[in-house]
């Protein structure tokens, strides 16, 4: 049976990351499978929102380096108390694309210490595999908390050289580390072997826009969904100008997890 197929539950019980495990647990019994992106640019704006969209999240998706304020005792302590009150992951969004020993210092030090607080962060497969390890020594040597890797595989926007061959290089490095790195920013299903089950997180998703003028494609949540989407990502389409963030979070959730079942039947 395909991974598609199968419910949140049944693939938390046999997933081999305990952090796709927890995330597949939680989209279940909250019953959403809607990832936030905020990208706002102070710490109020960022946890205002988050209190708002937190009951109908399974992950909050951020852009520390966007903070304009940014302090981990009143960006990051908040932020983690916040997760435990609506309980939700967090995922930087960091995009990492060095070499091994430089991803390692950036992913565990300078000013924001991502290895420290987030359940889930990215990187992309330019370099090749070493990036991965580099990455799992830094959250290994950072904290006892399960850490978790996301490649991207695909992009949403127009025009992205991410495809064809480079698309499949990106799976066969996750495939070196199944345990760590968990699934793929993708806009569409990647190659499974055996058991391996990974999980899509897609981004570029909206209902009422069509892109940004900047090169953002939106697909729609059943379109992404029906084509093995796992976790919906929204960002603007949550918060941007005159929306109303609780309306359009309960709006995307319901639609998500509407889109799910309808795999699922
Ligand atoms: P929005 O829904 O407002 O367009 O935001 C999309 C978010 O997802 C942004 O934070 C962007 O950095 C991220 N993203 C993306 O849009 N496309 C990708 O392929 C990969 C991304 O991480």
């Amino acid at each position: 049976m395909s991974n598609t197929t199968l419910s949140y539950e049944a693939r938390a019980a046999k997933h081999p990351s305990a952090v796709a495990s927890k995330l597949l647990k939680l989209m279940a019994e909250k019953k959403t499978n809607l990832c936030a992106s905020l990208d706002v640019r102070t710490t109020k704006e960022f946890l205002d929102l988050l209190e708002k969209v937190g009951p109908y999240i399974a992950v909050v998706k951020s852009h520390i380096d966007i903070i304009d304020d940014f302090t981990y005792e009143g960006t990051i302590v908040p932020l983690l108390a916040l997760a435990k009150k609506h309980n939700f992951l967090i995922f930087e969004d960091r995009k990492f694309a060095d070499i091994g020993s430089t991803v390692k210092a950036q992913y565990s030090g300078g000013v924001y210490k991502i290895a420290k607080w987030s359940d889930i962060t990215n990187a992309h497969s330019v370099p090749g595999a070493g990036i991965v390890n580099g990455l799992e020594e830094a959250a290994k040597e950072t904290t006892s908390e399960e850490r978790g890797l996301l490649m991207l595989a695909e992009l949403s926007t127009k025009g992205s050289l991410a495809t064809g061959e480079y698309t499949a290089k990106t799976v066969e490095i996750a495939r070196q580390n199944s345990q760590f790195v968990f699934g793929f920013i993708a806009q569409s299903r990647m190659p499974e072997q055996g058991d391996e089950d990974w999980l899509i997180l897609t981004p570029g998703v909206g209902l009422d826009d069509k892109g940004d003028g900047l090169g953002q494609q939106y697909r729609t949540v059943d379109q992404v969904v029906s084509t093995g989407t796992d976790v919906i990502i929204v960002g603007r389409g949550l918060f941007g100008k005159g929306r109303d963030p609780v309306a359009e979070s309960k709006r995307y959730r319901d639609a998500g997890w509407a889109a799910y079942e309808k795999r699922l039947a």
